[in-house]
């Protein structure tokens, strides 16, 4: 016989996890215990959110599913946030939770409300756990987060049930299935004809690559078939952003939509490899013109309806790139160079300003870190500049929410990333806004013992909302705040914090960063108008 606790925690460490994040409540302690006496570390977080997207961090260093605890009532519903991330932004994360047991639940209502009506429309599946069959409720949450698309799964734990003892059986656990079969027939025909007589492909790769570790096989195939590739935000670094054949990523800035849809007009082949909409702009609605051949590699059916292909394939990624290999091309691609040029004009688009300014402290950055720094990125007019001027050389080396774009992510998420990577230098890239949502979580910093970068934009400002809010020509309501010293608060929590308001003063504190034990904070202050016309 083993405890309920023991059972989970078993099976969640086989399936490589070692950390789980939290806050407990009497409800979850019995959990918590199973955890770290089976091997998975617990940290205390300060607020579910925040610990969600720890967990999340974890799971891009490791490849596990990340493990969250909260306990009933508000515990779950202040991780609502994290758990919607999840599912939008494709992470495999189990969420553990302790509820009264169904008998209790019909005569007691204080914290009560039921947590799988509350998630089960931002969640893959719900459980609940059941006596005797605890060991099948796991196996199956873990498989369902990490199939295809992956996403988050609830595991309610009655209190009757954790305190259980549970049979001692042998695993149940289901083979991982092999994703579908390589494209044949008439359509792989069909694909290959196209591919072979396109003079002007183009790639577009999402975050299905990732899924499907086809990382590889999206480089060489556009190498080997000279087709430039773009990415969405999730999949920078496919292809090292400074190769030639690279375009960089798109997603939510107008001004490289207009280069990248021009180019994507002018193609008379696109091969999605991948490529999950989600993340985009509704500007990404069909952004081809009608009667353009598309070739579709995607883990799961097009059911979003945001595109449609001319031939469409599911299942492995890697393994569909590989069936359309055949094909040879013998004339040279996209005789006039216009790749090449929208390269170009991208770079001149998204230049750093000369002296100061957000995109000087991109660039900067950029240029004093280690090439194979993990860079996390918070939600606001950061970002967008960000993402397209800051150049990942590997996959998962920029971590954000491009499905749900929630604020709050880039702290945790590179707490997380860090803790299972600790020789890896590790940059959280984050609004002043945002910072402020999580300041608590600096707090769990100091107690995880992490040494990380923050850059913080600081510009007193929901800048990104501001934006929007001019443009709509309305009054200037609800989006300037005060001045906060970043500084004397990170010091608050045992970090190293400074003010940067220069490319020398930042491109020192970034150095002495980098020898330092320990977390700096960087703050650099910029103009609430320096966004203006920059994406
Ligand atoms: C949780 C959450 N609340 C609100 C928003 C809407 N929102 C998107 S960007 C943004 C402003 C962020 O401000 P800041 O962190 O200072 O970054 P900046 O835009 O100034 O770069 C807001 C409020 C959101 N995306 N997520």
């Amino acid at each position: 016989m083993a405890s309920t606790a023991d059972v989970i925690a078993r099976r969640l460490y086989e399936a490589g996890c070692r950390h789980a994040f939290g806050i407990p409540g009497g409800e979850v302690l019995r959990l918590v215990k199973g955890l770290t006496e089976n091997g998975i570390a617990f940290g205390l977080a300060k607020h579910e959110n925040a610990a969600g997207f720890m967990a999340e961090g974890t799971y891009h260093a490791s490849g596990a599913p990340g493990v969250l605890v909260a306990t009933l009532g508000p515990g779950v519903a202040n991780a609502v946030n994290v758990v919607a991330n999840a599912y939008q932004d494709r992470v495999p994360l189990v969420f553990l939770t302790g509820c009264v047991d169904a008998g209790e639940a019909l005569t007691f209502t204080h914290q009560i409300f039921d947590h799988r009506a509350l998630l089960a429309p931002i969640t893959k599946a719900t459980f609940t756990a059941v006596d005797g069959s605890v060991d099948v409720v796991i196996d199956k949450a873990v498989a369902i987060a990490r199939d295809d698309q992956p996403g988050p799964v609830l595991v309610d734990v009655p209190i009757d049930v954790a305190n259980a003892e549970q049979p001692d059986t042998p695993s149940t656990r289901r083979v991982r299935p092999t994703r579908g079969v390589p494209p044949e027939g008439a359509d792989l025909e069909r694909a290959r004809d196209w591919l072979r007589e396109a003079a002007r492909p183009l790639m577009i790769a999402g975050i299905e690559v990732l899924d499907h570790g086809a990382e590889a096989a999206v480089a060489g195939f556009a190498e080997r078939h000279g087709v430039p590739l773009l990415t969405t935000y999730k999949a920078k670094g496919v292809l090292p952003e400074d190769h030639p054949l690279c375009l960089g990523a798109a997603g939510l800035s107008p001004k490289a939509d207009a280069l990248l849809l021009a180019l994507i007009g002018s193609s008379d082949l696109i091969i999605l490899a991948g490529y999950d909409p989600i993340e985009m702009r509704a500007g990404w609605r069909n952004p081809w013109p009608a009667g353009t051949r598309v070739i579709e590699l995607c883990a799961v059916a097009n059911t979003h309806y945001m595109h449609q292909a001319g031939v469409s394939f599911m299942g492995d990624v890697g393994a569909g790139l590989d069936a359309l290999n055949d094909s040879v091309n013998k004339s040279a691609r996209w005789p006039a160079g216009e790749p090449a040029a929208t390269r170009t004009a991208l770079q001149q688009a998204f230049a750093a300003e000369q002296d100061w300014g957000p995109g000087a402290i991109i660039e900067v950055t950029r240029r004093a870190l280690p090439r194979d720094t993990v860079a996390t990125v918070d939600t606001g007019a950061h970002r967008i500049l960000l993402n397209q001027m800051w150049q990942c050389y590997a996959p998962r080396t920029l971590l954000q929410s491009t499905g749900l774009c929630t604020m709050g992510c880039a702290l945790p998420l590179a707490m997380g990333y860090k803790l299972v990577a600790p020789e890896r230098t590790v940059v959280a890239f984050t609004g002043d806004a945002g910072l402020e949502m999580v300041l608590g979580e600096l707090a769990t910093l100091r107690d995880l013992g992490l040494s990380l970068i923050v850059v913080v934009f600081v510009d007193e400002c929901l800048t990104l909302i501001e934006l929007k809010q001019r443009d709509a020509g309305y009054a200037n309501v609800g989006v300037d705040f005060g001045a906060s010293d970043f500084p004397a608060v990170a010091r608050a929590f045992d970090m190293h914090g400074v003010w940067s308001d220069d490319r020398d003063s930042l491109e020192g504190a970034l150095g002495e960063a980098l020898e330092r034990k320990g977390s700096t904070l960087i703050a650099c202050r910029i103009s609430a108008r320096a966004y203006d016309g920059r994406f």
